[in-house]
């Protein structure tokens, strides 16, 4: 079993439901990793996703370990076929195989490149490693998802829904640098497995990929969607039209106290890191109803859910 996106989920409230087992008694499959190696991958920076899965590792008895492809890895080439007389000194083909000797499951953090949509679109570092790699493959962040994330945040609105069908508000907010669509996709991707009222708020010209967003509904004015809202969360993302730029910085999407407070007590959600003042507000922020921390801290569960099943297969 991989486990590149939300599709993997077969059933979210069991998986959700399992994770708050975990939770609740993180220690109780120590065994089930014994002699186990985790190799966790990163060509992108990462504080949760790094520390949580290698938490989450080592409450199942495994042993992680870690590559930093960025810095101090080979830089790989992707393409076949390639004469490989340029920069890149190690094609993935070979890289991918010298791993999965060493690794039981490999972990992989690539984001978009944010200017080649195709080769995005293709998850051309993410389908190289499971084209090659003889191991499980889980995605911590690829160009088109972050399902470990997604997994955390339906955990995170389990613990703190207060009605049965909560209404949900993804928010687009301002940033000042070009952000991938992972977050929101896999968000999305997983909303549209919940029962609950589900709305995607931005502004004109930042509309998501209209395969991800299917039928979900999109309500262009921030202030109309954040009505009754029970839960926003807010990401920035770059356009996917116009792809990888940002087209506004329109700060009045900023999330304020003042327009949390035409929500039904909403909870604040966001995958961090956040840039403050800029995405949102340190008032609403340092609120009482945001739920940031308790939400990164689910990254660990959500993560051992996943590894245990690959584990139990
Ligand atoms: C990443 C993203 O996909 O948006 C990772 C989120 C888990 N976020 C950033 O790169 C933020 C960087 C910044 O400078 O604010």
């Amino acid at each position: 079993m991989n486990y590149l996106s939300i599709n993997e989920i077969d059933n979210l409230s069991e998986w959700v439901k399992e994770a708050i087992d975990l939770k609740n008694n993180p220690l109780k499959h120590q065994g089930l990793g014994k002699n186990k190696t985790i190799g966790l991958l990163f060509f992108n920076n990462s504080l949760r996703t790094r520390l949580s899965t290698q938490k989450a590792a080592i409450n199942l008895g495994m042993d992680p370990i870690v590559m930093n492809f960025g810095s101090e890895g080979w830089a790989l080439e992707f393409e076949d076929g390639t004469v490989m007389d340029q920069g890149k000194s190690e094609h993935v083909k070979e890289a991918a195989q010298v791993i999965s000797q060493f690794c039981d499951v490999i972990a992989i953090r690539a984001f978009a490149s944010l200017t080649d949509k195709e080769k995005d679109l293709a998850e051309e570092v993410l389908a190289a490693f499971v084209k090659y790699a003889t191991v499980p493959i889980v995605n911590m962040e690829s160009s088109v998802g972050h399902p470990l994330q997604a997994l955390a945040d339906a955990i995170t609105m389990e613990e703190f829904k207060v009605s049965h069908r909560p209404k949900v508000v993804l928010s687009w907010a301002p940033h000042p640098k070009a952000l991938p669509h992972a977050v929101a996709n896999s968000f999305i991707e997983m909303m549209q497995k919940q029962d609950a009222e589900f709305v995607i708020t931005h502004p004109k010209g930042y509309e998501l990929n209209p395969e991800i967003v299917k039928d979900s509904i999109v309500e262009y004015s921030q202030e109309k969607a954040f009505e009754n809202a029970d839960f926003i969360y807010t990401k920035n993302w770059s356009s996917f039209n116009d792809y990888g730029k940002v087209i506004s910085q329109d700060n009045s999407w900023m999330i304020t106290s003042d327009k949390m407070e035409k929500t039904n007590d909403a909870k604040f959600m966001h995958c961090l890191p956040v840039r403050r003042n800029v995405v949102v507000t340190d008032e609403v922020l340092d609120s009482e109803n945001s739920i940031v921390i308790q939400q990164a801290n689910n990254r660990t569960y959500s993560a051992q859910v996943v590894l245990k099943r690959i584990l139990e297969e």
